[in-house]
C-alpha cells in the first residue's frame, strides 16, 4: 500500500536511536528531548490510527510538563477530551520501541481491524520548551505519512488541547474549538460570578503564563492578575512552578511575598495548580490539591442543598492525600470519599461514576466532573420560572461553574477561576481557607531498589502485597506513632520506590525513614542504606 511505502520514507528522517527503550507511562512518554524525534514521528502515525479507529478527532500535545526544560514529552487526548484509552497506551510503548516499525504498524491496525480508509484527524499542540517547535513537526510528519488531517494549534496548554477536542468531537455542544472560544466560554461564566481582587500567578516561566496573559483581555471583572515567572527570563520550571513549591514547600527562589496575600503557581503545561502565602510570622502555608478539593467539593454541595437538588457529591483522592482531609470531608462534609490509584486518568476514571465529582491529586492535578443526568437537572432548575429566590441563585451559580470547569482534564486557568470565584462568594479570606482543617505532618521519600517491580500493591496501592514480610513490617511500625498512615509504592514515572508517612507530628520523618530501610532491605535496596532526616 502506498501509505505503508510513505511511512516507510518517512521514517528514515525520524530514526530510532539504538538501544533506547521508552515507555508511555502515568504521564505518556518523556525523556530527554534528544531522544525523542522518532517517538514523535511513530506517535503521529498512532494518533492517525487511533482517530480512524474511533472515527473522531484525537489530540496531541507536545510538553513534559513540571520536569526540567531539557526534558519534552508528549500526552495523547481521546475524542472526550480524555486521556489515551489504556488499551492504546500499550501499542504507544511497542511502537515507540519497535525495530521493525511497519511490522507493528500492520499489527495494530489488524487488531483493531482499523479501516484504512476512513479519515482521520489530529489536533497538535505545544508547550514553550526550545525543543518543543522541531518535536510537535516530527507528530505532523506522522499524521500526514498516514494521510491524515492535523490542525496546529501551536503553543497551547495542556488542558486547553484537551478543550479543543472535545468541542470538535461534540460539534460545538461543549463550546468553540478556539482559543477565543476557551477564553470565552470560561471568562463569560465567570464575570456572572463575584470576584475577589488581586491574585499573583507564577507561571513557571511556561506555557500558562502566555495564557494568562492572554485571556486578560477576555476578563472584565475586577480579578487583577500580577504575573511572575511569566517566561521573560527565568527557565521553564526551575526553582518556580506548582511542582517546586509543593515539593520543597516553600516560595519560587527569589521571589518576596507580602504577608496575608493570595499566590498560586502553575506547572509547565498549565494543568497542576497549587495555592499559599505567608502569615503575619512569616510562616509559609501551602494549600495543594487536597485543600483545593475540599473547597471545591464543600461549595458545591451547599449549592446543591440550597438548589434542592438530590444529587451526590464524591470526592476522589489518591493514597497522598493528607488523611486530616479524608477525614473532614468524610465525617465533617459527610461527603463521599474515594481513594483511586496514582495518576489522574485513575482519578478521572473512578470520578465518572458519581453525579458530581472533584478529583485532585494532592500535587494540584484535579478538576470537577458533572455527569449528563447532573447538567440537565441543574439546567432545568435555572430555567423553572417557579422557584423561589434562594434556590435560583443556587441554580445559576451551579450553571455557571459548570462552564468555568474544563471538565476534560486539571486545568490551572479554569481551576484557579473557580476558586476565586468561590472566595469571593462565601466571602473568604486564603487564611479562613487554610483553616478549614489542619494537615498533618508527612514526610514523601524515595528509596533506589534494584527493581522497583519487587513491590507489588493492592487497594489502591495503600497496601503492599509483595515482597513477603513488607505490609506486616510498615503495619507494625505505624503502630508505633499516633494518627499514623504510611504506604509503599513503585513510582511509575521514575525508576524508584516511594514511601508516604503521616503522624500527628513531625515525627512523621522518622516513621518514612523507618519505613524506607524496611523497603531498602526488603525489597531490594541498592546504593547507601537510608539515613535519618535528622
Ligand atoms: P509517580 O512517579 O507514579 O509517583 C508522579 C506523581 C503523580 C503524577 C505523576 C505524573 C506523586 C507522589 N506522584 O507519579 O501524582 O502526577 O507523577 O506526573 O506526586
Ligand atoms: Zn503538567
Amino acid at each position: 500500500m502506498a501509505q505503508f511505502q510513505e511511512v516507510e520514507k518517512q521514517s528514515i528522517m525520524h530514526p530510532k536511536p539504538p538501544g533506547l527503550t521508552l515507555h508511555y507511562g502515568t504521564a505518556g512518554l518523556r525523556t530527554n528531548a534528544k531522544h525523542l524525534d522518532h517517538a514523535m514521528f511513530r506517535m503521529g502515525l498512532l494518533a492517525t490510527l487511533r482517530s480512524k479507529n474511533t472515527k473522531a478527532t484525537i489530540g496531541v500535545m507536545v510538553t513534559a510538563s513540571h520536569n526540567p526544560e531539557e526534558d519534552n514529552g508528549l500526552k495523547l487526548i481521546d475524542p472526550m477530551g480524555e486521556m489515551m484509552a489504556p488499551a492504546w497506551e500499550h501499542y504507544a510503548t511497542q511502537l515507540a520501541n519497535a525495530d521493525d516499525l511497519l511490522t507493528v504498524l500492520k499489527d495494530i491496525i489488524e487488531k483493531e481491524a482499523i479501516n484504512m480508509s476512513q479519515e482521520a484527524n489530529v489536533f497538535v499542540g505545544k508547550d514553550t520548551r526550545s525543543s518543543s517547535a522541531r518535536l510537535s513537526q516530527a507528530v505532523l510528519d506522522g499524521v500526514s505519512a498516514l494521510d491524515g488531517h492535523s490542525k496546529d494549534y501551536g503553543l497551547v496548554t495542556t488542558p486547553q488541547l484537551h478543550y479543543m477536542v472535545r468541542c470538535q468531537n461534540t460539534k460545538g455542544k461543549y463550546g468553540e474549538a478556539t482559543l477565543d472560544g476557551y477564553y470565552s466560554k470560561l471568562c463569560q461564566s465567570f464575570d456572572n460570578l463575584p470576584v475577589s481582587k488581586l491574585l499573583s500567578v507564577d507561571g513557571a516561566n511556561g506555557i500558562g503564563a502566555l495564557k494568562v496573559r492572554e485571556m486578560e483581555s477576555h476578563l472584565k471583572k475586577e480579578l487583577q492578575i500580577s504575573l511572575f515567572n511569566d517566561g521573560s527570563q527565568g527557565k521553564l520550571n526551575y526553582q518556580c512552578g506548582a511542582d517546586f513549591v509543593k515539593v520543597q514547600q516553600k516560595p519560587p527562589t527569589g521571589f518576596k511575598m507580602n504577608p496575608g496575600e493570595r499566590y498560586c503557581s502553575f506547572d509547565g503545561d498549565a494543568d497542576r495548580i497549587v495555592y499559599y502565602y505567608t502569615d503575619s510570622e512569616g510562616q509559609f502555608h501551602l494549600l495543594d490539591g487536597d485543600k483545593i478539593a475540599t473547597l471545591m467539593s464543600t461549595f458545591l454541595k451547599e449549592l446543591l442543598e440550597q438548589a434542592g437538588l438530590n444529587l451526590k457529591v464524591a470526592v476522589v483522592q489518591t493514597a497522598y492525600a493528607n488523611g486530616s482531609s479524608t477525614h473532614y470531608l468524610e465525617n465533617t462534609m459527610k461527603v463521599i470519599v474515594r481513594c483511586a490509584k496514582t495518576g489522574v486518568k485513575h482519578l478521572h476514571h473512578a470520578a465518572q461514576e458519581f453525579d458530581v465529582a472533584v478529583y485532585f491529586e494532592s500535587n494540584g492535578h484535579g478538576t470537577v466532573l458533572f455527569s449528563e443526568a447532573a447538567e440537565e437537572k441543574i439546567c432545568q432548575l435555572a430555567e423553572d420560572p417557579n422557584i423561589n429566590d434562594e434556590k435560583k441563585r443556587a441554580a445559576l451559580l451551579l450553571q455557571n461553574t459548570i462552564n468555568v470547569i474544563n471538565q476534560t482534564v486539571g486545568d490551572a486557568i479554569s481551576d484557579m477561576l473557580f476558586i476565586e470565584a468561590i472566595l469571593a462568594i462565601k466571602g473568604m479570606s486564603v487564611q479562613q481557607w487554610d483553616a478549614v482543617y489542619a494537615d498533618l505532618p508527612n514526610r514523601q521519600l524515595k528509596v533506589k531498589v534494584a527493581d522497583r517491580r519487587a513491590i507489588d500493591t493492592t487497594d489502591a496501592e495503600r497496601r503492599a502485597v509483595s515482597p513477603p514480610g513488607m505490609q506486616d513490617t510498615v503495619d507494625s511500625l505505624v503502630n508505633k506513632y499516633k494518627q499514623a498512615r504510611s504506604f509503599v509504592r513503585p513510582s511509575g514515572t521514575e525508576d524508584i520506590v516511594r514511601v508516604y508517612a503521616e503522624a500527628d507530628t513531625q515525627s512523621a520523618d522518622a516513621l518514612a525513614h523507618e519505613v524506607s530501610l524496611a523497603v531498602y532491605r526488603l525489597a531490594g535496596g541498592v546504593g547507601e542504606e537510608p539515613k535519618p532526616l535528622h
